[in-house]
């Protein structure tokens, strides 16, 4: 699926370096590039500003109000970083999505921002957006990393300082779920018009979890405040699932010099993207809902199939991706994805370990699927990067590897590669002692990083560490604490990626498989 960016243009081409341009703004940005000539009144306030938001979600919605027209603007905040916001606030709102595929690529700009702010201390702005009765829809990408998830309770992290907290101080709260929470409380105490809260994040049944934590926030409320908003959120909120799909790097210098050589203009925040894109959701919108379907989203009741596969074929293969490349020493993800070993991994953590384990939607075929993913790894261009994929890996590999090993343990199998793939993130996160996992891997970050490096330097072997990982570290579901076989094998990985290297250690899993 590729995206309908309506008819071709021709743009400028200039050789300028990219500040001696003229900042993009509404009276320098190419006509041709705009999609909406003027951007709609706020409909959507959206947490998470980040790459996938901009590329995704404002895409589409600009693509829906281009068409269908709506008051679907959509007001953005990033929780922390005020770096883009700034860029974008100098620019009137406006980037440019620099779409990049291997024999092509091309660039809009969606001008669907009304506003856009970040930092702790414009939380209250958010909160009283979301209180206007013409906010219809609260978007989400904050990560997997951004939903305060305790593994050991499967709910809400109520130990969490920053959600307890945000159970404290209504007017500024810090966590996304105390963000909606307090937001949809203003919305209680006024006029009690719906909403809908859709996540857009790689979660499993995202919408029901975003609801569950939800919930267990209101719960975790002094009656009198509980009450009111239980009521209203039972009634009034609804919490569709849906699964996102489109590969997002980070921005590079490269990607503001293509925006300058084709626009002719300075974008200091352009964001790169690959031509694919997928959205599929449940239709249950309290107050409406831009057109999406305009530019492709699909609506249906089967998200959990959709997500399910997106996040084992996908994203489970791109985690071992990353930690196979990185510790090869590759940089990017179609580095890594050439390697002849990478790509036999590849082929059987998705084939025999992630495939079996559920069943694809209706009219889904694996083998084009899984070609497809394929060549979206292959986009040297884009040139995606193992350190951004590798990132997170405590928060992104419970929804990716969980339900994949308990169903290999009740056949009493152990799944290689998912094995190896827990294997090289460790030893990219927190190797043990005397070994340097090399520069990609340390680029990545992790919010359990200074937890596992600690635990690390006092282990006295691989299977100690691996063995703290499932049992002591709060890092995956307790039903793999008892799973020692499978710890036992992680241990062996470890030891030999030490020893031997990556390409060894994967060859043995191979043997294995
Ligand atoms: C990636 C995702 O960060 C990751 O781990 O697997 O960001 C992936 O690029 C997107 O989910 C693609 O839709």
């Amino acid at each position: 699926m590729t995206m309908n960016l309506g008819s071709n243009y021709t743009l400028p081409m200039t050789n300028s370096s990219a500040t001696n341009l003229p900042l993009l703004n509404l009276k320098t940005a190419p006509q041709e590039a705009l999609l909406l000539q003027q951007t709609p009144a706020t409909g959507i306030v959206h947490i998470g500003l980040g790459n996938f938001h901009r590329a995704h979600l404002a895409v589409y919605t600009a693509l829906a109000v281009q068409a269908n027209g709506g008051d679907w603007g959509i007001f953005a905040y990033s929780m922390r970083s005020t770096a883009t916001p700034d860029s974008m606030t100098a620019q009137d709102n406006l980037y440019s999505v620099v779409t990049i595929s291997p024999d092509s690529d091309q660039i809009i700009i969606p001008a669907i921002h009304t506003k856009v702010l970040g930092g702790p201390e414009r939380v209250g702005e958010v909160l009283r957006e979301i209180a206007q009765s013409a906010t219809k829809i609260i978007t989400l990408t904050v990560t997997e990393a951004g939903y305060s998830i305790s593994q050991e309770t499967n709910g809400l992290d109520l130990g969490s300082p920053d959600i307890q907290w945000d159970l404290t101080h209504p007017a500024t709260p810090k966590t996304a779920i105390g963000i909606i929470v307090r937001g949809l409380q203003l919305r209680a105490q006024s006029h009690k018009s719906p909403i809908t809260v859709l996540s857009c994040d790689n979660l499993s049944s995202n919408g029901n979890r975003t609801a569950q934590l939800v919930g267990q926030f209101v719960a975790a409320l002094p009656e009198f405040e509980s009450q009111e908003l239980d009521a209203y959120i039972s009634t009034l909120v609804t919490f569709p699932n849906s699964m996102v799909d489109r590969i997002v790097p980070g921005t590079q210098p490269r990607h503001i010099e293509m925006v300058a050589n084709r626009l002719g203009v300075h974008d200091q925040s352009p964001v790169p993207a690959e031509a694919f894109t997928m959205w599929v959701l449940e239709d249950n919108f309290a107050a409406g809902r831009p057109d999406w379907e305009i530019n492709g989203a699909i609506f249906t009741k089967d998200v959990e199939g959709y997500e399910v596969m997106k996040l084992r074929l996908l994203n489970g293969a791109h985690s071992l991706l990353s930690y196979l490349g990185a510790l090869a020493g590759e940089e990017t993800i179609p580095g890594a994805r050439f390697l002849p070993f990478v790509e036999q991994a590849l082929q059987t953590i998705l084939y025999k370990e992630f495939l079996p384990t559920f069943s694809l939607p209706i009219g889904v075929e694996a083998d084009k699927y899984i070609a497809q993913l394929f060549s979206r790894w292959s986009n040297t261009v884009l040139g995606d990067l193992t350190s951004r994929v590798g990132s997170d890996g405590s928060t992104k590999l419970p929804q990716r590897i969980t339900q994949p090993v308990l169903f290999h343990a009740l056949n009493q199998e152990i799944p290689q590669y998912i094995a190896l793939t827990i294997a090289a993130w460790l030893a990219c996160i927190a190797p043990l002692a005397g070994f340097e996992p090399g520069k990609y891997a340390d680029a990545m970050k992790d919010p359990a990083k200074e937890k596992l490096v600690g635990y690390a330097a006092s282990s006295t072997s691989p299977s100690d560490f691996v063995r703290w990982v499932f049992t002591g570290a709060g890092i995956f579901a307790p039903e793999l604490a008892t799973l020692s076989e499978f710890h036992n094998q992680i241990s062996i990985y470890l030891d030999l990626i030490m020893r031997e290297g990556i390409e060894a250690a994967s060859k043995y899993a191979h043997s294995l498989s």
